[in-house]
């Protein structure tokens, strides 16, 4: 069976609104808030959880919090002000973005237990068509689609990994009936995740065991600058601050070595004032450029790794009996319990949905054709009426998705805007003006850090590609996505 067949539908019940919305995390409720905000009443969200908040649900891992400041990491319309520190931990953005959606009268609109199995564009009514796993149905003039990039887990392949007799879990589905108290703890991967659970786990366990494969970049924390001098900011003076700040840094990652060096000396300072161990020192030094993988920032990162009972592994592991993890070098280190913060499959959440545009051909099927290619990250030729919220090539290493997120939100209202304007009833991106977008795209990604800093990370395929981030400024991807151009589009 194709793909596309399996996006048929088959009978029942169909409900019809004007946008269906899939997803309500950042993604989907800002979406489901820009709606509502522009006057548009008539759009369903379908959530497949019992909650909304996406990765903020789905992420329960001790010393979970988001590593962006939160005035930044909130929506323009409700930017989210703390008091004491300006990074806000997991419990604190569910709570936030349950409060957005009640605040904002969205949560009526939620479907909850809905999960999304495909759907399909009906080329004669201009509409597409949309099945839950279940059986629901529905049909939606525009689709959009917010399922979250980084939420499938990926587990590494390691030799005997399934013989291992105590709890094992990754950072994403943590097991919080697994009391680690005294336990011997291994931790595997060294990446955001792992920097925030380290320091609680190296507290609990009896033990940590830290399996490093690369060193990670490590600054301090950020200092949040308007505290310190007690400026009575209003949150929208707060945010535009905060903003401009962290554009700053997409000058280093676009740019030269020579403009990320004061940056690595920065976290070399950190390290060698953290960690007093000079071996200990060396395993913990990057030897790749600084943002070639994400930039962490902790200050309580090195001093856990320095704590009596905690060791840092670099010998890669070989493979995982009943009771303990083998390194190449032959040592066996009995352990209790395995976590595994070792990152998501990137390509899982759209690669899952199938979605059949004109002529039948699924969204999986042209990008396996002619290569993972979109315009602005948003929309893909073929696929009329379509949106992707957090699209390819949209992700950020140096500020906040949800900024990202908004312009893309204002993008859909324009695009279902023109529709109405031009008393059409669909909008298809050409094929050439998405070629030119991709190629363009492309060349400015040649450059930046993540192709040429040295490292292998989740932002690039094994091919080379980056289908992960967004190259340069995030004002630039505002300025492009603002208008939805005519001679871009095939108006029908
Ligand atoms: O995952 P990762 P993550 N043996 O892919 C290692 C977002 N996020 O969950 O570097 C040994 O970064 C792997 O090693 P290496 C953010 O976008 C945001 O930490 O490939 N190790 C690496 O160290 C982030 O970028 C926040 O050599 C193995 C680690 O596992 C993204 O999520 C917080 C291995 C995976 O790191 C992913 O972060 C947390 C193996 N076989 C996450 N396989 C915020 O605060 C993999 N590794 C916003």
């Amino acid at each position: 069976m194709t793909q596309a067949d399996e996006a048929g539908l088959g009978a029942g019940t169909v409900r019809h609104t004007r946008v269906l919305v899939i997803g309500a995390g950042f993604a989907g409720l800002g979406m489901a808030v820009g709606l509502a905000r522009a006057g548009e009443g008539d759009f369903v969200v379908l959530e497949k959880a019992a909650e909304v908040g996406g990765t903020w649900r789905e992420n329960t891992y001790p010393g979970c919090e988001c590593d962006v400041p939160s005035v930044l990491y909130s929506y323009s319309f409700a930017p989210h002000r703390r008091r004491g520190g300006d990074r806000a931990s997991q419990p604190e953005i569910l709570d936030y973005l349950r409060r957005v959606s009640d605040e904002y009268g969205v949560r009526a609109k939620i479907e909850f237990g809905a999960e999304v199995g495909g759907g399909r564009w009906d080329e004669a009514a201009r509409r597409w068509h949309v099945r839950t796993v279940d059986g629901r149905e529905y049909v939606a003039q525009f689709l959009v689609v917010g399922t979250g990039a980084l939420h499938q887990p990926a587990l590494p392949r390691i030799s005997g990994a399934g013989t291992f007799g105590g709890p094992s879990f990754h950072s994403a589905q943590w097991d919080h009936t697994v009391d680690l108290t005294g336990k011997t703890v291994a931790v595997i991967g060294t990446g955001a995740s792992a920097v925030q659970l380290v320091p609680e786990l190296a507290a609990r366990a009896g033990a940590l065991q830290l399996y490093q494969r690369t060193p990670p970049w490590v600054l301090p924390r950020r200092r949040s600058r308007l505290s310190a001098v007690r400026v009575p900011a209003t949150g929208r003076i707060a945010r535009a601050l905060t903003y401009w700040n962290a554009e700053l840094l997409a000058l280093g990652l676009n740019g030269p070595p020579a403009l990320t060096r004061p940056l690595e000396r920065r976290a070399r300072g950190h390290l060698r004032r953290q960690v007093p161990d000079p071996e200990l020192r060396r395993a913990l030094t990057p030897d790749y450029r600084i943002g070639c993988k994400r930039i962490l920032r902790s200050d309580d990162y090195y001093p856990a790794l320095s704590r009596p009972g905690t060791e840092v592994v670099t010998d890669p592991i070989a493979e995982i009996r009943p009771d303990a993890v083998v390194t190449a070098d032959g040592t066996v280190r009995p352990v209790d319990v395995i976590v595994y913060a070792t990152g998501f499959r990137v390509a899982g959440p759209l690669a899952r949905l199938p979605l059949a545009g004109r002529g039948g051909v699924t969204l999986q099927e042209l990008w396996w054709r002619d290569g993972i290619a979109t315009h602005l990250g948003i929309t893909v030729s073929g696929l009329p009426n379509a949106f992707l919220l957090t699209g390819p090539n949209t992700g950020l290493g140096h500020s906040s998705l949800v900024f990202m997120i908004e312009s893309q939100v204002r993008h859909v209202l324009a695009a279902m805007a023109l529709v109405d304007r031009d008393g059409a009833r669909a909008v298809d991106v050409r094929a050439d003006a998405q070629a030119d977008y991709h190629a363009d795209l492309h060349d400015r990604l040649a450059s930046a850090v993540w192709s040429t800093g040295g490292c292998a990370s989740w932002y690039v395929t094994a091919d080379g590609t980056n289908h992960s981030l967004w190259p340069g400024f995030s004002w630039r991807y505002r300025l492009r996505t603002r208008r939805v151009r005519r001679r871009d589009h095939e108006l029908f």
